[in-house]
């Protein structure tokens, strides 16, 4: 089995740094080291198969995106990364498991949603992956087959309580998910937005004239998204389930989740770079010489982005930087905006809702430490380590240590990374919410279970290197 040597680097963890080497033996870390280790006199360097000096660079555990949706179908049509696409892309931007969301719609089983998902991802992917069970259809069957999620190594589902006619759980259906949830442990995934009063409020636009993509984000109030979190959060009470909202964007949700949190509930959030750095008035603003206003499309997605002067971005940093927030997905998405985004040209309702970030969610983060918003140590937390932990793969991913996976990024902090106009990116996007950002810092090295995949500008890995990750329980329950 190939081994290799990472020298030089500082090595980042949620707890703390340290300058070591770090070992790889076939697909797994064997040891860290003291740098310029010799083991059983042995001058590692000069023994394994390959040596990659991270001098001046961070070494840290390969990022873990925990919310995308490669194809999924929505908004009659289909997210534009496949497996394959999107793995890539998300190698090169150093993240090295991806947990997706399998679905089941309405009158179908679960078990055939999730065996759609394995199909699609099977032999596919560039980086391990996982999934989470969307419950599109609470009725007895799907209530019945849960459980037996667990055993498969699914130990998450999400419920909408957005999205009526689609995937939209009532309140007696969130109920009965949650007693599920609290019977197994497996924990509840929330979308907290009220659709019903949305669905009403985005006609209401449509009616007045009100068509442009900036009126989605008008449309999916933010009251309705503290209002869906706080119910959420009661009913989480009420049956004593774990719970985890996904997706937010609300400074007033935020403040639900830190309530609860300090009332002493099981409950937690996620937020997403787009709520972090982009808003509505940047939306409203777009405009190009082939959409015009339309161009807002390419910031549409639920939860909607939020208004900066009402301060919502600074009050995602604050809290992610407090713990009131735990981690950040991409609620990767994508889609183009030919023939994907356009169906929405005169009626915003019909956009597909979506945001392609993964290939740029651990550049986005590290920015964080560049500007002061978050420590080092929190980067790697938010990225990889809580991922890891929340959704039971920890001790395999997310840490740098003996028996660990070999999933590991060398981050050079003084490299520098464009996301400029037109197709700088990897994802299969005709377009990108990020043209014109600037990062200060770059993947230089990625590792994949003792693999490197990415070096240097290069992509080094194979369609279906990614394996699928049997995940066990949170390790948040109490
Ligand atoms: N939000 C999105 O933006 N896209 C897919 C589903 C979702 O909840
Ligand atoms: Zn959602
Ligand atoms: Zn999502």
């Amino acid at each position: 089995m190939a081994t290799t040597l990472i020298t030089g680097g500082t090595v980042v963890s949620a707890t703390g740094r340290t300058e070591a080497d770090v070992l790889i033996d076939g697909e797994t870390i064997a040891a860290v080291l003291a740098p310029g280790s010799h083991l059983l006199g042995t001058d590692l360097a000069a023994s394994v198969d390959t040596v990659i000096d991270a001098t001046g660079k961070y070494v840290i555990p390969g990022g873990i995106d925990a919310h995308t949706h490669m194809q999924l179908p929505f908004g009659g049509t289909e997210a534009s990364d496949t497996f394959e696409t999107g793995t890539r892309a998300a190698a090169w931007g150093g993240t090295t498991s991806i947990v997706d969301f399998a679905v089941q719609r309405y009158g179908e089983r679960v078990q055939d949603g999730l065996a759609a998902w394995h199909e699609k991802a099977a032999g596919n992917c560039a980086i391990d992956y996982g999934f989470h069970q969307i419950i599109g259809g609470v009725d007895a069957d799907a209530l019945a087959a849960m459980p037996g999620l667990v055993d498969e190594g699914i130990t998450s589902f999400k419920l909408f309580m957005a999205y009526p006619g689609v995937f939209y759980s009532d309140d007696a259906q969130v109920l009965k998910a949650m007693q599920v949830s609290r019977d197994t442990g497996m924990l509840t995934m929330m979308h907290a937005e009220n659709g019903p009063v949305i669905d009403v409020l985005a006609a209401q636009l449509v009616e007045e004239g009100k068509t442009d993509p900036y009126f989605h984000g008008i449309a999916r109030a933010w009251q309705m998204e503290e209002e869906a979190t706080h119910r959420a959060i009661m009913i989480a009470n009420l049956t004593g389930a774990p719970l985890y909202v996904v997706h937010v964007s609300a400074k007033q949700a935020v403040e639900q989740l830190a309530a609860a949190r300090d009332r002493g509930q099981n409950v937690y959030g996620e937020t997403c770079p787009q709520y972090l750095y982009l808003s509505l008035e940047e939306q409203l603003g777009a405009s190009s010489d082939e959409w015009g206003a339309f161009e807002g499309a390419k910031w549409v997605c639920s939860t909607p982005l939020r208004s900066r002067a009402e301060g919502h971005q600074d009050h995602m940093w604050q809290a992610l930087r407090t713990n009131d927030l735990q981690m950040v997905s991409t609620d990767h998405c994508p889609f183009c905006m030919k023939d994907q985004k356009e169906l929405g040209r005169g009626d915003f309702r019909a956009i597909p809702n979506g945001i392609g970030s993964i290939e740029h969610r651990m550049d986005l983060m590290y920015q964080g430490v560049v500007t002061g918003r978050i420590s080092l140590e929190r980067w790697v937390e938010l990225t990889s380590t809580t991922p890891a932990r929340m959704f039971g793969m920890y001790g395999r991913k997310g840490v740098i240590q003996p028996g660990a996976d070999g999933d590991i990024v060398v981050y050079d902090p003084n490299g520098h990374t464009s996301i400029g106009l037109g197709k700088t990116h990897h994802m299969n996007m005709d377009h990108s919410a990020w043209e014109g950002f600037e990062i200060d810092g770059h993947v230089d090295t990625v590792l994949s279970r003792g693999k490197v995949i990415v070096d240097d500008g290069a992509y080094l890995g194979a369609k279906g290197d990614g394996r699928f990750i049997k995940r066990g329980l949170s390790q948040y329950l109490v």
